[in-house]
């Protein structure tokens, strides 16, 4: 079968890939004409292939705990909001969507909601997201514009980069510009508290304390101001003396007062910044999501502003979007306090035209509630339904606790999703089974404003339906005309049209272009950058504001006054340590999906918290045991992670475990929600917490080929697939009586099908169990006082070889003395190379990334695992010399 292109459904990078349909799965592969990736793929997008299986996904409507058909879920939803609307106004209800959405289901969303049932209480995880990065843009520059092309950091000759782990969060835009700097020379700054893979690779890294970069880039600013470009600041700017006045209070010496940084190194970075023409500087969430995130943006964007040092090529601040379709989200107005198509709600002129447009009987004025203030409403009782589409608001909001509790007390909450079981659809009174990527079709923009297809290679199975559809079924329910699409290209014409409409060069979002594509020429749309106006004047500009041309009024940017202000709450005695949360390289947020990939689960499978020796050793904390965090608002338990690299005084847990997975690891239980007062983006990356070893006095470690079933009555657990099964790491805080007994009923094991193994050895306080059938194993249990040290690659592989008597004895001695190499913990994703293969290869003579590379194949695909490799390397090197 020929291959499909299509684009991947994680992040904003937005990849080409080709699916390639067979008889046994689907083959994935990077697509070389795509400008975003040219063929390259990380980790999570070669993983792919085997996410798709249908197991977990929610197939069939459900109400109230029952299967129904379509007819009765779609018909209870419009009923029940149209009811809630009738009773109690428009403001009752509300829809909270997500960057995950294709920009038509997003599209007939927002018009649903703002244009026909008439309230603005349509909010996206967006806000959890991107929405410092829009209010900063619409600030600064008249609207929600990202200026630049991936190009320019390939073209500039220093790339910042803030807040953003690209490493691992945009690996192969950080492919792209690694591949530049070998290529023609650039440094690259790297602005983190914690000294991440990207800081590694990094020229120089400026470890600043945590929450301070307006500070920074106050600094930065004053000593930009005998570097400013003083006819385009003249010609094209506003505010430039007020926002130099802000700044020149701060100076070097607040700068490095603030960020706790030498004066020296800030010197030298913003002399490099002064003394270059092409600077690109990338932000993400250690700015954004932040109470002073809309700040922190304009900071950084008057740095650009005051040397004209925008929409060049090789020059630009660069807002990196982080779901394959938050920047499409945006595109169609799909934020409480945005209209469709790039308008203004503030704007009568917008709203009529809109209305006119739509045809529909009213238009929000009134911006709606904002994702936080929204759940806090649910809360109080003030929202009497809602719904919930392709985003996991019980473990990615802040307060999860309370996220749960007012998902409890909502009247009526649907919730369309891919997979049956989630932490938020545990609350839902009707589930609507969505069509998943590969079965669905569509558009998306990545953070370089290129729109792409997405394409269905795959059948919908069972009664699975496009998001699009649902919406539109519901609208249609609820008596509203406007709605009968017959498919997305239908809708996406619409979109088009309606960003040209009135547009006449007064606002940057123009598909005026697309408008009349038909069906044919939707199908085979290649990936086109906008803006894309109607009848290009001049040709296509790949860029914004080299010349001005801003979108405020007076078609002038501003620069803002950035006073410096701390975060919501500072460390005290009773929470001594600041918590950062984020992301790890192979899985994407709360797991639905890449959880499925055993390959993706082998970096790291278990929630984690990352810690400064010195604070460990501070509060007790021993490597590889288990920690309690806390906070005002929660507590969780996790791993200790001790490593250098994290920032004496603050410690690092991922976002991605949730109940599914783990058995206390919501890590957004702990955070409080205290919001940037201009975009309503929250604080995730700022709370105060105390750490303490958990009382657990025996950890476990199992593989069972069987999904294990942990125990409410263990401390601790969390589950990760394996390569013929599971995985499962386990605590408790008293022995059980019998571990027979125990392991019998974790792994599923049915006495008289199983032959079980079992050794104990009472002085050392270990047990071990394992069960086979035949030649099979079906699972073992490995039990000690402290951290289990089985090697879990090697247990793994258990599971799919082959056993006989001898080897029966070799898993219960837990180690592998059958010839069968231990791997080691994994290190690169895409060709399966574990830690102990690259030592190998180092202790062989491979002394550089290239021959790692030529000797395992580690870090030849995607290169995301390349700064690990060069780190193993100089462990093996100083292990040697020492
Ligand atoms: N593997 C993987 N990739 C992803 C995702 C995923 O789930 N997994 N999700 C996608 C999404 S939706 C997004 S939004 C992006 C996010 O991409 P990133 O923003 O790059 O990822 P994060 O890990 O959330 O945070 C980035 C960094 O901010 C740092 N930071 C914390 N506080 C501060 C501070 O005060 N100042 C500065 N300068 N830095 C700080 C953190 O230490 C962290 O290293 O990733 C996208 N890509
Ligand atoms: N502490 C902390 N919290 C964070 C962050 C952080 O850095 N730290 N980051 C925040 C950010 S930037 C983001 S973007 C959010 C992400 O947080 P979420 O959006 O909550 O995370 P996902 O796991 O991506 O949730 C997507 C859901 O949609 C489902 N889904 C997948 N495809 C489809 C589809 O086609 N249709 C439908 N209807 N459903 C589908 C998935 O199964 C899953 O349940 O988390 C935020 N929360
Ligand atoms: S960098 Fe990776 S996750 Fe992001 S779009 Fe490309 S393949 Fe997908
Ligand atoms: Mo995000």
């Amino acid at each position: 079968m020929k291959a499909i292109g299509t684009s991947c459904p994680y992040c904003g990078v937005g990849c080409g890939l080709l699916a390639k349909p067979r008889r046994d799965g689907v083959e994935i592969a990077g697509d070389p004409e795509h400008p975003a990736n040219f063929g390259r793929l990380c980790s999570k997008g070669a993983a792919l292939a085997e996410t798709l299986s249908l197991d977990e996904r929610l197939l069939r409507p459900v109400s109230d705990g029952r299967r129904v058909s379509w007819d009765v879920a779609l018909d209870r939803v419009a009923a029940t909001f149209a009811e809630a609307i009738a009773a109690h106004g428009p403001d009752s209800v509300a829809f909270y969507v997500s960057g995950q959405l294709l920009t038509e289901d997003y599209y007939v969303a927002n018009k649903l909601m703002k244009g026909f049932i008439g309230s603005a209480n349509i909010d996206s995880n967006s806000r959890l997201c991107m929405a410092s990065a829009v209010t900063g843009h619409r600030r600064a520059f008249g609207s929600d514009t990202v200026p630049g092309t991936y190009e320019d950091l390939e073209l500039a000759d220093l790339v910042v980069l803030v807040g953003a782990n690209l490493a691992w969060c945009h690996p192969v835009l950080f492919q792209r510009l690694l591949a530049a700097r070998r290529r023609r020379g650039a440094r690259i700054v790297a602005i983190d508290p914690r000294r991440t893979v990207t800081a590694e690779a990094a020229d120089l890294h400026l470890a600043l304390a945590p929450g301070s970069d307006v500070a920074l880039f106050a600094g930065l600013l004053d000593h930009l101001a005998g570097h400013a470009d003083t006819a385009y600041v003249a010609r094209h700017t506003r505010g430039s003396e007020d926002a130099l006045a802000a700044a020149r209070a701060v100076g070097l010496a607040g700068a490095s007062a603030e960020t706790g940084l030498p004066a020296d190194e800030l010197a030298e970075f913003y002399e490099s910044f002064a003394a270059t023409e092409r600077v690109v500087t990338v932000f993400s969430q250690g700015v954004n999501q932040a109470t002073t995130g809309a700040d922190k943006v304009n900071a950084i964007l008057n740095c650009h502003l005051l040397t004209g040092r925008i929409g060049r090529p090789g020059a630009g601040p660069f807002s990196v979007t982080g779901q394959p379709n938050a920047m499409g989200g945006r595109e169609v107005g799909g934020l409480a306090n945005m209209l469709a198509a790039h308008m203004c709600l503030e704007d009568a002129g917008h709203r009529r035209l809109l209305q006119d447009f739509w045809q529909s009987p009213t238009v929000a004025s009134r911006p709606g509630l904002k994702a936080v203030d929204l759940f806090r409403a649910i809360g109080d009782g003030r929202i009497e339904a809602l719904w919930i589409m392709a985003t996991n608001p019980a473990d990615s909001l802040p307060d999860a606790h309370a996220v749960d509790a007012a998902l409890e007390r909502c009247p009526f909450v649907v919730v369309s999703d891919v997979v049956r079981h989630t932490d938020t659809s545990r609350h839902a009174d009707v589930l609507l089974p969505a069509a998943a990527w590969g079965e669905k079709d569509g558009t998306v923009t990545n953070s370089e404003r290129r729109i792409s297809r997405q394409r269905a290679f795959l059948p919908l199975p069972g009664e699975a339906r496009p998001d699009w559809w649902i919406v539109t079924e519901v609208a249609r329910r609820m008596g509203f005309p406007g709605f009968d699409f017959p498919g997305p290209a239908a809708i996406f014409r619409e979109h088009a049209a309606l960003t040209a409409a009135g547009n006449a060069g007064t606002r940057d979002l123009d598909l005026g272009g697309l408008a009349s594509l038909d069906d044919a020429a939707y199908e085979a749309l290649t990936p086109v950058q906008w803006p894309v106006p109607a009848a290009p004047v001049v040709p296509a500009e790949k860029r914004f504001f080299a010349a001005g041309g801003f979108f405020t009024r007076d078609r002038r940017a501003r620069l803002l006054p950035t006073p410096t202000r701390r975060p919501a709450k500072l460390a005290d005695d009773e929470f001594p340590l600041v918590l950062n949360t984020g992301r790890i390289r192979d899985q994407w947020h709360t797991m639905t999906r890449t959880a499925k990939a055993a390959r993706l689960a082998a970096h790291l499978a278990e929630p984690f918290v990352e810690i400064h020796p010195r604070d460990a050793r501070r509060f007790g904390i021993r490597p590889a045991t288990l920690v309690r965090v806390q906070s005002t608002r929660g507590a969780i338990v996790v791993r200790a992670l001790v490593s250098e690299r994290q920032r004496p005084g603050s410690v690092f847990v991922p976002m991605h475990w949730t109940d599914r997975f783990s058995s206390n690891a919501r890590v957004d239980s702990l955070i409080a929600g205290a919001v940037d007062p201009h975009s309503g983006q929250p604080e995730l990356k700022h709370t105060p917490v105390a750490i303490r070893p958990e009382p657990v006095v025996w950890y476990g470690f199992a593989v069972s080929a069987r999904r294990p079933a942990p125990d409410a009555a263990l401390s601790y657990w969390a589950l990760a697939r394996a390569a013929g099964g599971w995985r499962l790491e386990l605590a408790g805080d008293a022995a059980p009586a019998d571990w027979s007994a125990l392991f019998a009923k974790l792994c599923g094991i049915r006495t008289g099908s199983a032959e079980v193994h079992a050794y104990r050895d009472v002085q050392r306080g270990a047990h071990r169990l394992a069960a086979f059938a035949g030649h099979r194993l079906l699972a073992a249990l490995y039990v000690a006082p402290g951290p289990v040290s089985v090697s879990r690659s090697w247990a793994v592989a258990q599971l799919v070889a082959r056993h006989d008597q001898e080897r029966h004895l070799a898993v219960l001695a837990g180690h592998g003395d059958s010839g069968m190499p231990d791997a080691g913990a994994l290190v690169c994703a895409c060709c399966i190379v574990g830690v102990r293969q690259i030592e190998a290869a180092v202790l062989a003579g491979a002394d550089s990334v290239e021959a790692v590379a030529a000797a395992t194949r580690a870090g030849s695909n995607c290169g995301s695992c390349r700064t690990e490799v060069g780190r193993l390397i100089d462990a093996c090197r100083l292990s040697k010399a020492g």
